[in-house]
C-alpha cells in the first residue's frame, strides 16, 4: 500500500534538479528564456528539455488585484540571505494538483483564478463566504522576507506579499471552543490533472491545519503575491499560507475553505505517509527525515549548501508554541 502511494519525494535526489541543469537555465533565463531555441545550446540541450516549456509564466495579466501592489514592506523580518531571483520562484515548484514534477507553471496556468471565494465554516459565530478581492480589501497589507524550506532539503527566500493569519481569523470569528484550523485547496480534476489521473489514489483536496496559536502568531502568514507582484499561479495564486518554520507542504497553496474546528486536521502527506509526514513539521536539522538528513540545505539560485537551523531560524518567534521536550513527532 505505501508502495502504491509512493511519491517523488520518496526519491528527492532525482527530482531535485542537479546543479548543473540550474545553472544552464540561469543562464538561459538571464539570456532570454523565449528567445533561444534549445537546438542552440548543444552540449545543454538535453538538460534544458527536462523543463518543458522555456516560458515563464509571471503574474497573470488580467489578476484584478494588480493595482494594489507593491505592498508597504514590514522590516521586522529580516532575512541573513540573498532573496532567491523570481525566475526560480516562477518555474521550481510544488504543487501536486498539476503534476509530481517541478516544472508544473505550464499547466497551471489553466487554473481560473477569478471568481475565486473563500469559505469560512465550522466552529465560527456565523459560516461566510467571501469574494477574494472583498476579502484583500478588509486585510491590512504588508510585504515580509521569509525564508522557505522544503521538507526535500532545498530552501529559498521570498518576498511575500499579504497579511497575517491572526488578521483573518479575527475576521472568521471563530468561537471559543475551536482549537484548529483546517485549510483547503480548490477541487477541480479537469483543471488540475493531478486530481484525477495518475494521482495514486491521492485522497484530494490537499488539506493542511495550524493549531488556533500558530494560526494566531505573527509569523503566520497569508499569501496573496511574491515580488511585489500578485502572485503567479503556480505559486498558489490567489490565496497561500507561509508558517516559515515548517516544511514547506504545510505551506497550502489555491485555498478555498477554513473550517474552524475542535479535532486536530489531517494533512493531505500525512494521511498519504503517516510515517514520514505529520501535522507538525517543524523543521528540526537534528531529526532526519526516515530516508535523508535535514541537516542542511540546498539554497536554490545559488551552488551553496547550508546548514538548516532549527525552527528553519525562527525559534524565537515560535519554539514556545511547543513543549520543551518536544519529541521527533513534532518535527516530521
Ligand atoms: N495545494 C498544494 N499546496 C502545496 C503543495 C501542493 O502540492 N499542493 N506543495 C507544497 C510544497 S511541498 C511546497 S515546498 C510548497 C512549494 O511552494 P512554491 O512552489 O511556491 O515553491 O508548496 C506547498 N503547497
Ligand atoms: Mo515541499
Amino acid at each position: 500500500m505505501l508502495v502504491r502511494r509512493r511519491k517523488s519525494w520518496e526519491v528527492p535526489e532525482r527530482h531535485a534538479t542537479p546543479e548543473s541543469v540550474f545553472l544552464d537555465r540561469r543562464a538561459l533565463l538571464a539570456g532570454g528564456a523565449g528567445l533561444l531555441a534549445a537546438g542552440a545550446m548543444a552540449p545543454h540541450a538535453r538538460a534544458f528539455s527536462l523543463f518543458g516549456s522555456s516560458k515563464v509564466y509571471g503574474p497573470p495579466a488580467d489578476d484584478p488585484s494588480t493595482g494594489l501592489y507593491p505592498f508597504r514592506r514590514n522590516d521586522a523580518y529580516k532575512l541573513d540571505r540573498d532573496v532567491t531571483p523570481e525566475g526560480f520562484n516562477y518555474t521550481y515548484n510544488n504543487y501536486y494538483e498539476f503534476g509530481s514534477s517541478k516544472e508544473i507553471s505550464e499547466p497551471a496556468q489553466a487554473l481560473k483564478i477569478r471568481p475565486w471565494t473563500v469559505t469560512f465554516d465550522g466552529m465560527v459565530e456565523a459560516e461566510r463566504v467571501v469574494d477574494i478581492d472583498t476579502l484583500l480589501a478588509a486585510m491590512p497589507l504588508e510585504e515580509r522576507l521569509y525564508r522557505h524550506r522544503c521538507v526535500e532539503a532545498w530552501s529559498m527566500t521570498v518576498p511575500w506579499s499579504g497579511f497575517a493569519l491572526a488578521e483573518l481569523v479575527k475576521y472568521a470569528k471563530p468561537l471559543s471552543g475551536a482549537k484548529y484550523v483546517r485549510m483547503e485547496t480548490f477541487m477541480d480534476p479537469k483543471v488540475a490533472r493531478g486530481q484525477s489521473t495518475g494521482s495514486f489514489g491521492y485522497p484530494w483536496p490537499y488539506v493542511e491545519g495550524l493549531t488556533i496559536e500558530e494560526a494566531t502568531n505573527d509569523l503566520a502568514f497569508m499569501v496573496t503575491g511574491a515580488y511585489g507582484k500578485p502572485l503567479p499561479k503556480q505559486m498558489g495564486s490567489p490565496l497561500r499560507l507561509a508558517t516559515p518554520w515548517k516544511y514547506g507542504f504545510k505551506s497550502i497553496k489555491g485555498i478555498v475553505k477554513f473550517t474552524f474546528t475542535d479535532e486536530r486536521p489531517v494533512s493531505f502527506w500525512e494521511d498519504i505517509l503517516p510515517r514520514e509526514y505529520g501535522f507538525w513539521a517543524n523543521v528540526n536539522p537534528e531529526v532526519p527525515h526516515p530516508r535523508w538528513s535535514q541537516a542542511e540545505e540546498r539554497v536554490l539560485g545559488t551552488r551553496e549548501k547550508v546548514p538548516t537551523l532549527p525552527f528553519n531560524g525562527y525559534g524565537e518567534q515560535v519554539a514556545g508554541l511547543y513543549p520543551k521536550d518536544a519529541g521527533r513527532e513534532f518535527f516530521m
